[in-house]
């Protein structure tokens, strides 16, 4: 395959008498932006409409949560890292400690939500059931059972105090799933490991259409799960 587009491109080129293209070595030397300019965060489009998580969870939440506070969270990531800049730039860190703990912060906000809308999907149309085929071994070879599995994960979530998020993360170490759960969005989690699956237990979240009732919007959460998308970041993390 790769020979035959190495074919089509050579043929191109020399058919159009074009000048040699740079190579991907040549790019990669040659940065389009200085040296330290911090990268500028995006916000990703949600996957599908407002109302597509319905009725489990509610068009306005989310509306809000994505274009307000995950927005925030990106807008805030900029900033932290934007300020960080100036000060590798004029050399004064006073405040270095500061925008270190924004940047994880808003870091942290940025990476979660980006991966929670799209470990979700609506309910029937490629979420909710059960994960199959090497995810499913995978969930049962770590936690025992998909049913133990779902039950710890219930509970680190509900559990979380305040403000956080329930999450899954893969451990290339030993090739393993666990449960961990986040404080805020970038607390308590240990090192080494890459998140595949989270839930979001802010307020924000949930409480619009479940007020206190975290557990309600935890069952409910459930019916949207992707589990191809979580199939693919396991893959993707090996
Ligand atoms: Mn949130």
């Amino acid at each position: 395959m790769s020979d035959r587009r190495d074919f089509i491109k050579a043929t191109a080129v020399g058919a159009l008498g074009l000048a040699a293209l740079p190579s991907a070595a040549s790019l990669a030397a040659t940065p389009l932006v200085p040296s330290g300019t911090p990268t500028k965060h995006e916000l990703p489009p949600l996957p599908y409409a407002y109302d597509a998580l319905e009725p489990h969870i509610d068009a306005q939440t989310m509306q809000l949560h994505h274009d307000k506070h995950h927005a925030a969270y990106v807008a805030g990531l900029n900033k932290a890292e934007d300020e960080l800049a100036k000060a590798r730039a004029s050399g004064d860190f006073a405040l270095v400690q500061h925008w270190s703990k924004q940047a994880a912060f808003h870091g942290g906000g940025h990476f979660l939500h980006s991966m929670f809308w799209t470990v979700m999907a609506p309910s029937g149309k490629g979420g909710g059931g059960e994960p199959s085929g090497a995810l499913m071994d995978l969930i049962v070879r770590s936690f025992g059972s998909f049913d133990a599995f779902k039950k710890q994960l219930n509970a680190a979530a509900a559990a979380v105090e305040g403000s956080g998020w329930g999450l899954v993360h893969f451990r290339p170490s030993d090739g393993s799933l666990i449960i961990l759960q986040a404080e805020n969005q970038h607390k308590l989690s240990s090192w080494g490991s890459t998140p595949v699956l989270g839930i979001d237990v802010w307020e924000h979240a949930y409480y619009l259409k479940y007020q206190n009732k975290r557990a309600d919007y935890i069952a409910a959460w459930w019916n949207v799960v992707n589990w191809a998308e979580v199939a693919r970041r396991v893959e993707s993390a090996r």
